[in-house]
């Protein structure tokens, strides 16, 4: 096992990390740029490395600096979180050069799940059902414009290099085609830096579903059920639970055992999540697998039982999985709420500011992820999630009462929180009746928009 881990990330997930190695009897590094030198990662650790200034491509996404740092404090493995450098092929050969085991999946498996139009194609030869679309990249936009004619409209243009939804562009007809891949790939190519583009059929208005995945290093992999994530506004997921209320436990073995082929289609190892479209037949399309640790890992985690990433960290210590899919069970029913630092009622403008109240409840079946307190300071240079609200019960409207109950009883000060926004959602009657899909935040609560 290793004795000293580096924690290359911040807030709430550093923390979780941090605390999951205390368990494991493992030390841990911190690292933090200038602007958090007093943030709740740093105290947690026992060590802690400034890494740069506060801007994150100084300090967050500074690979040297943060090798660096591994390297002087004689850390023996480095967890990257989620973000930052986390799905960075490059970074995770970089660590295994330095003789510091990277806690993820290898570097040809980042890349080849990172180049997402590659991705669909390997996962579909495995026998993986993939939205239709093209079977590689497009070159330029009549091939797009072909490919579209062929699966017909509304189809999605997205960029290889993207993932996670962004650098995407719908398209209705052919006249749109032209400059929706003009566009998408100028802009995927600055942020991306590859331009590459691929075509999807647009599926609307239907569930998104994760299914989160083990791989050890034997060669054993298995499944940890789904998750429902089609709350999202903008990219920023607000909601998710487990299990999916549209997810039968055949269809959760069909669903899984295709995430667990996708995984193995590319020698996955460590945790990663594989993501589908899931629509009213119970028919489900793979859309792109994330090989990180996830935001919303802990509604899996409330259900199983399991700690994902103490798996992380036992399965890169080479450790066998002590889990076999026979012996994986699904308990109640698990909800998240992220709850930002932003204004709920102005189209979710971030919210910067010094958190002077800090109360959170706590009680059975209540779980809060933080990476703050009364006294930190919420800048604008990162990620505006300030905390994750986990409430579990024996069904869904008991977890969705806890969670009701467990928002009201927060007491956040100093700064604007999504707060009041989960509990509209939360009192939703469609969301109530689990009529969920990616359409439900501009259809049923939407959120208003800066200046309207
Ligand atoms: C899609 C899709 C429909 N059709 N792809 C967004 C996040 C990224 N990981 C995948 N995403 C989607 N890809 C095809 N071909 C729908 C989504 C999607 C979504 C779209 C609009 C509004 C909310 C959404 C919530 C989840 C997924």
């Amino acid at each position: 096992m290793f004795d000293k881990v580096l924690v290359a990330n911040r807030g709430e997930i550093a923390c979780r990390i941090m605390q999951a190695c205390r368990e494991l009897h493992i030390a841990t590094v911190a690292v933090y740029s200038e602007a958090d030198r007093d943030a709740l990662h740093v105290r947690m650790a026992d060590e802690a490395v400034c890494i740069g200034p506060p801007a994150n491509v100084d300090s967050y996404l500074n690979a040297a600096s943060i090798l660096s740092a591994a390297v002087i404090t004689g850390a023996d493995a480095l967890h990257p979180g989620y973000g930052n450098l986390s799905e960075d092929a490059h970074f995770a050969e970089a660590c295994e050069a330095c003789k510091i085991t990277f806690i993820g999946p290898p570097a040809h498996a980042i890349a080849r799940m990172g180049n997402k139009a590659q991705a669909r194609a390997t996962v579909r030869e495995a026998g993986v059902p993939v939205v239709p679309g093209s079977s590689d990249g497009v070159r330029d936009a009549a091939e797009a414009r072909e490919i579209a004619r062929e699966i017909g409209y509304p189809v999605m243009i997205k960029a290889a290099g993207g993932g996670g939804g962004r650098g995407i562009r719908v398209v209705h007809n052919d006249e749109q085609i032209k400059p929706a891949v003009e566009a998408a790939g100028s802009e995927a190519k600055s942020a991306f830096g590859n331009g590459d583009l691929y075509v999807e059929k647009y599926l609307e208005d239907l569930r998104h579903v994760e299914v989160q995945i083990l791989a050890d290093e034997q060669g054993n992999v298995i499944h940890l059920g789904e998750r429902d994530c089609s709350i999202q506004h903008r990219r920023q997921k607000l909601l998710e639970e487990a299990p999916s209320i549209a997810v039968s436990s055949s269809l959760r073995r069909r669903i899984g055992e295709a995430a667990v082929r996708a995984a193995q289609a590319v020698g996955y190892t460590n945790a990663g999540t594989v993501e589908f479209l899931l629509d009213p037949k119970g028919r489900f399309y793979f859309i792109e697998m994330n090989t990180r640790i996830q935001v919303e890992h802990p509604v899996t985690e409330m259900l199983t039982g399991i700690d994902i990433v103490r798996e992380q960290i036992l399965i890169a210590a080479g450790n066998a999985l002590k889990h076999e899919q026979g012996g994986i069970w699904f308990n109640g029913h698990a909800i998240e709420c992220r709850i930002l630092a932003a204004d709920g009622e102005r189209g979710f403008q971030p919210s910067p500011g010094i958190i002077t109240g800090w109360e959170v409840p706590s009680g059975p079946g209540v779980r809060v992820d933080s990476g703050v307190c009364q006294g930190s300071e919420v800048t604008s240079h990162y990620d505006p999630l300030i905390a994750k609200v986990i409430c579990w019960d024996a069904n869904r409207p008991a977890a969705i009462e806890r969670m009701v109950a467990t928002l009201r009883g927060m007491r956040v000060e100093g700064v604007n929180t999504t707060i009041p926004y989960h509990l509209k959602l939360l009192g939703n009657a469609y969301f109530r009746r689990g009529e969920v899909t990616t359409q439900f935040v501009e259809r049923r609560v939407p959120i208003p928009e800066v200046g309207t």
